[in-house]
């Protein structure tokens, strides 16, 4: 029974080894191309993100944006949330995100663009 166990856990780590890869998200907003990825697959803990911001092909680098993560409340689960707002580097925004537990995590993706308005495109994550 115990070897079966450990075969079973083996083939679990296995199976989340080979499923392990960065994320990649698409969208548009007003006119903005926006790309989310990931610099690794996501993990319960703190994870890398990256965000590209484009508009007719030309990035976008003077935005302000920040990411919010959020689990709505279940039974016996109290609602979470994680907020990082993104530096820029190598012309793309960095930041890092905070997954306190697997599961599906919705996100808002905000950026200001130097014309003040405020964007928000809207997705979710699997972990
Ligand atoms: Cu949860």
């Amino acid at each position: 029974m115990k070897n079966l166990v450990k075969a079973f856990l083996a083939l679990m780590i296995t199976v989340g080894f080979l499923n392990a890869q960065p994320i990649e998200q698409n969208g548009n907003k007003n006119g903005y191309d926006v790309k989310l990825t990931s610099e690794k697959s996501l993990i319960v803990g703190n994870n890398d993100f990256i965000i590209e911001l484009s508009k007719d092909g030309m990035a976008i680098t003077d935005a302000k944006v920040k990411l919010k993560v959020f689990m709505p409340e279940m039974p016996g689960m109290p609602y979470m949330e994680f907020t990082d707002k993104a530096k820029l580097v190598d012309g793309k925004y960095k930041l890092m995100i905070n997954f306190s537990m697997a599961g599906t995590w919705q996100y808002q993706l905000k950026f200001k663009t130097a014309d003040n308005e405020v964007h928000t495109l809207r997705g979710s994550v699997n972990l």
